[in-house]
């Protein structure tokens, strides 16, 4: 005889960015014995003011999601957004799930992001039913393995660790456990300028169906005041239209995307770039089947070496290692502020009027697609924040905004350890601090543009040319003994008082037309500056 608790299902809660059939809860249970709970929460839609096509994204994944493992035969609970007794948050969603079905155990996968474990993390007290909570495995490396790792070394250097995961996945092995073709990187042939004739194909955008159509008014609706267009939407929602996008990469972009990574040209919005990285994150694609399937397309002469070595790079190496550094380093990472920057955020980061073509295109294609490529986020979006020592809080809710890839598990470390310097240097050996020659050499920007890159101060010189400068100066006691930077001292120790002047007065000529972005438009709250000892 069944005992009343074989009776009462397990409740499977899934997060929005939780959407894999393969997903630890769901492995080994049966159908008849499980409810599988989601929800469009009002927390989640709003603790930032995510732009209009990350939420139509998730909400439309979620949907389809749901339909699909309806249709195969699971008993799914759906709570839409607009439902009258919608509870906000996570935990209140999950009790009134257990008040309707009793369940006598709660399985749930660990979320993405800190502050929602946290609230996971007081399941077991609250709840009157058991609660287990499952690592993410579909990951290729374990929080704790890297913790591992990273534990007793002074630099948390990504190479170092993309290495041990080349050896410990076998993908670009040889037998001998040498690296496939001798070298463990090729980046230096990955650094193309743009050329005239590239040509990159068109990425294949999906035709919102009725579900989509349906969150696209939901969104105009309750969110019509968050940044951002939803006239372009074409992102996968389902694992389906993931896999279409995955081919067409595989046979129309990879070849070139090795060699044009890290080029920006006007206009150009995709390039040759996966344009993966929503499906990845919201569990559409697995990152191990993408990496083997570029393998793959080596061994069979379909894509050079550099390229497949470039995208495993991204997704085995720089991906795998984010999140591990994410995890490492909370919650304190969130109000790091080693360089004790201190300004606001510009508006033209939200209205995307400023004169500088570079930063206009790159805040057009943001507001457009809900998407930049790596290098306009790094070199121009990053590089700005950096130079003109914009407030690292201020900056991470800009970018958690306006990305539909974004995460707070990828994009803090990304924003306040990559692009800001702000933890002091335990992601990057040097700040990623550049003038406008390197933005001139590596896209089209700088020959339409107001301003001149080779003018460095002045009427009509490139804000790049003297805020780095502004920078350099600013930030001398610490990077001038980084063996990577400090000799660039030198060069401005030559330049003499006078045009030393020239330079800190222009950027500050300069820093005193940007105009604050109002309260209006992310959350804020204060920094601290003891990082380094964290
Ligand atoms: P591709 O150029 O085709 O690269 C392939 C894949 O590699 C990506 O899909 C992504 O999954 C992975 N990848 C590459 N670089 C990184 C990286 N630095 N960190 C983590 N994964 C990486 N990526 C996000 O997914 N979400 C974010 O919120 C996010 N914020 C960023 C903020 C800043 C300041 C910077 C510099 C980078 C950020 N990135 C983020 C990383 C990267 O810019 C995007 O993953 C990439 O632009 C997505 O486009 P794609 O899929 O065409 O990438
Ligand atoms: C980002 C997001 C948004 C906008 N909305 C929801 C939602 O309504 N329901 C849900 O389950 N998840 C949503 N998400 C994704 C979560 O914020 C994400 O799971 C956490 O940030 C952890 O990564
Ligand atoms: Fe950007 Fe300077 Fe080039 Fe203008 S000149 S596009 S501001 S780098």
């Amino acid at each position: 005889m069944p005992s009343d608790s074989d009776q009462q299902p397990v409740l499977v809660p899934i997060l929005g960015d939780q959407l894999t059939r393969t997903l630890a809860s769901l492995r080994g249970r049966t159908k008849g014995d499980t409810v599988i709970l989601m929800a469009e929460m009002w927390d989640e839609a709003t603790y930032v003011k995510h732009h209009k096509q990350k939420i139509v994204l998730i909400f439309s994944a979620m949907r389809h999601f749901a339909k699909e493992l309806r249709e195969d035969g699971w008993d799914v609970d759906y709570v839409e957004l607009i439902d009258e007794d919608n509870a906000h948050s996570f935990t209140g969603e999950v009790a009134r799930a257990i008040e309707r079905h009793s369940p006598r155990e709660v399985k749930v996968v660990e979320a993405g992001e800190w502050r929602l474990n946290q609230a996971i993390a007081e399941w077991p007290d609250k709840f009157d039913c058991d609660v287990e909570i499952l690592p993410d495995d579909r990951y290729l490396c374990p929080i704790a393995d890297f913790r591992s790792w990273a534990e007793d070394r002074d630099h948390l250097t990504m190479e170092h660790f993309y290495r041990e995961m080349r050896k410990r996945t076998g993908l670009l092995m040889q037998d001998n456990g040498k690296p496939t073709g001798g070298e463990w990187n090729y980046d230096k042939q990955n650094r193309r300028p743009p050329k005239d004739d590239m040509d990159p194909p068109n990425r294949p955008l999906f035709e919102p169906d009725e579900i989509t159509r349906e969150c696209i008014a939901l969104v105009e609706d309750k969110f019509a005041d968050h940044f951002g267009s939803l006239d372009r939407f074409g992102w996968p929602v389902t694992r389906r239209q993931a896999e279409k996008a995955a081919d067409a990469f595989f046979k129309e972009r990879i070849e070139k995307f090795g060699p044009y990574q890290d080029a920006m040209v006007h206009g150009e919005d995709d390039l040759f770039h996966s344009m993966l990285s929503t499906s990845l994150n919201l569990g559409l694609l697995d990152p191990m089947e993408l990496c083997e399937r570029a393998d793959q397309a080596y061994r069979d002469e379909k894509a050079p070496l550099n390229s497949v070595e470039g995208f495993i790079r991204q997704i085995l190496g720089w991906r795998e290692y984010i999140r591990g550094f994410y995890w490492y380093n909370m919650p304190h990472l969130q109000k790091a502020n080693a360089l004790n920057a201190q300004r606001s955020l510009p508006e033209f980061y939200w209205t995307g009027e400023t004169d500088m073509r570079c930063l206009a295109d790159c805040i057009r294609s943001t507001r457009d697609n809900a998407h930049a490529h790596h290098i306009q986020r790094l070199m121009v979006l990053g590089n700005f924040a950096l130079l003109a020592g914009i407030n690292p809080r201020e900056v991470q809710d800009w970018y958690l905004v306006v990305y539909a890839d974004a995460y707070e598990w990828v994009e803090l470390p990304n924003v306040s350890a990559m692009i800001l310097y702000a933890d002091g240097g335990k992601l990057a050996t040097k700040p990623y601090a550049a003038s406008g020659n390197y933005i001139n050499k590596m896209s089209d920007y700088c020959k339409e543009c107001t301003y001149s890159p080779s003018k460095k101060t002045g009427e009509g010189a490139c804000p790049f040319n003297p805020l780095y400068w502004y920078f350099m100066n600013r930030h001398r006691d610490r990077l001038e003994s980084n063996h990577r930077i400090g000799r660039i001292y030198a060069n401005w120790d030559r330049m003499g008082d006078d045009r030393q002047k020239e330079y800190l007065d222009s950027a500050e000529e300069f820093l005193a037309t940007l105009k604050p972005s109002g309260p209006e438009y992310a959350r804020y709250e204060d920094t601290d500056q003891s990082m380094d000892a964290a």
